[in-house]
């Protein structure tokens, strides 16, 4: 299969595109390098050293024998050089990563809020739209998140991204029905997402693409068995305020002494996946693709959900780290439980790669051997999601509210 493989150049993109060219796809990566820019623009890196994408590919030909094709193009900003690569191309399937991702980055000012919609939004767009007027029967894998649910359901599993409702008409009579599964984000980053779900929808309906979103957990580990086979390829690490997420952040701040940064009480309960098996996923959802004339495919990409703070214990017990409460620089419910269906991606025979497995690796093998590259003055989560915040105003606890409505 041809694949293009948009944001190919970040931490899901690049070990994407080293698994799917290993297993025999021809795969191609469009990238406009913005994450790189915005290191510069934050003065934080990665932990890991990465290679310029020149010396990436490179590297995957000697080792591997197979070449990758990279364009450096901003698919939100250069809609006519999407349709030209996609019209000589004419690819099988895009997988579509290329959106800024960072939920704190997202809410650190006005412009990085209007930066994330109109980059998200329209890299989106452009690529149904350029999909559409080419008449292609490309089929869309996209990145989605399990934040577009929302976290918390009042014990109810969520479900693969439609919820099953009955509509009562004046005479009395109950019909069932799906609905895409209201939603509910918690920051200007994961708003963007449930628009996409709509461009879905609209597209799927009146042009016919075949699209699948998956609806991802958090994402912890650095390596694949592919960015492990040369330093050359190493995947990204972020362990920053903005761009690290909780789990490698923990691990980074255990490997170099740092207490652990639990917000608030840690009760937030969220969903998360290894690398490894993310690229699994992706590889699964283009071998199992909708047929044509099919609605949006939904899946869950998650094996496991915790609650923060049970997470940094585990990592403190690991490791003898200590662990910090510190003051919740976000707005979202204080406590939440989380169960999720992933049924689909069980079933097409996705093996977990479990935290019991993983955890120590990172620690010692990554995070420990990084360390020197650590600022850790760029560990503290310093953006804010009200004015209140920043203005240094405690938050009014009743305004945060799950949707099991607990506080
Ligand atoms: P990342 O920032 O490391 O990678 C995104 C890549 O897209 C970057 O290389 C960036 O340069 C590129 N990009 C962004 N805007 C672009 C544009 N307009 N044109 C061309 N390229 C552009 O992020 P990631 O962690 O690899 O996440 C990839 C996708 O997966 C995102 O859409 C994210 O929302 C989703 N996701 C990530 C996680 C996670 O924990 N990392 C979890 C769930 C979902
Ligand atoms: N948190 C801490 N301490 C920290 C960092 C975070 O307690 O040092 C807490 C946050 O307050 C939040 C939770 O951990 O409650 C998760 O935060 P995160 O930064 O790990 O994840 P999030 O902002 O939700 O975003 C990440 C990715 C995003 C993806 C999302 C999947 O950056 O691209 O969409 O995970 S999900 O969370 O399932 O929606």
């Amino acid at each position: 299969m041809k694949v293009i493989i948009l944001g190919g150049d970040g931490f899901c993109g690049w070990p994407t595109s080293l698994h799917l060219s290993k297993v025999g796809h021809e795969v191609i990566i469009v990238d406009n390098l913005s994450r790189r820019n915005i290191d510069n623009e934050l003065e934080a890196g990665s932990l890991t050293p990465i290679s310029p994408m020149g010396v990436r590919l490179k590297a995957w030909q000697e080792i591997s024998g197979k070449k990758i094709n990279f364009y450096n193009i901003d698919i939100a900003r250069h809609y006519e050089q999407l349709v030209q690569l996609l019209d000589q191309e004419q690819p099988d399937a895009i997988v579509h990563f290329a959106e800024q991702r960072a939920a704190p980055y997202s809410m650190k000012s006005s412009h990085h809020r209007r930066y994330t919609v109109d980059n998200n939004i329209n890299a989106t767009h452009n690529t149904l739209c350029a999909i559409a007027e080419l008449g292609l029967d490309t089929h869309l894998v996209h990145l989605g998140t399990m934040g577009v649910y929302g976290y918390g359901t009042s014990g109810m599993k969520i479900p693969e991204g439609y919820l099953d409702i009955e509509v009562v008409t004046e005479d009395g009579e109950r019909i069932p029905q799906q609905i895409l599964y209201p939603p509910n984000p918690g920051s200007i980053y994961h708003m963007t997402k449930t628009q996409d779900q709509l461009l879905f929808a609209y597209y799927n309906k009146n042009d016919g693409i075949r699209i699948t979103d998956l609806h991802q957990g958090i994402v912890w580990g650095t390596d694949t068995e592919d960015t492990k086979r040369d330093e050359r390829l190493i995947n990204r690490f972020d362990y920053d305020g903005d761009y690290g997420t909780v789990l490698n952040r923990f691990l980074m701040q255990a490997a170099i002494g740092y207490p652990l940064t639990v917000h608030g009480t840690g009760g937030q309960t969220r969903a998360f996946i290894h690398i490894q098996n993310t690229v699994r996923c992706i590889e699964l959802a283009l071998q199992y693709p909708p047929a044509k004339g099919e609605r949006v495919k939904i899946l869950n990409q998650m094996t496991e959900t915790h609650r923060i703070r049970d997470l940094a214990e585990l990592v403190a017990e690991l490791t003898g780290s200590e662990v910090a409460y510190v003051d919740n620089p976000r707005k979202e419910a204080a406590e939440n439980d989380l169960k999720v269906d992933n049924r689909c991606f069980l079933e097409m025979g996705l093996e977990p790669t479990t935290l019991a497995e993983g955890l120590l690796y990172e620690v010692t093998e990554v995070a420990k051997k990084y360390a020197h590259n650590a600022d850790v003055s760029k560990i503290p989560c310093t953006s804010v999601w009200t004015k209140e915040q920043k203005a240094g105003i405690p938050q009014v606890k009743e305004q945060v509210t799950s949707n099991t409505g607990k506080t």
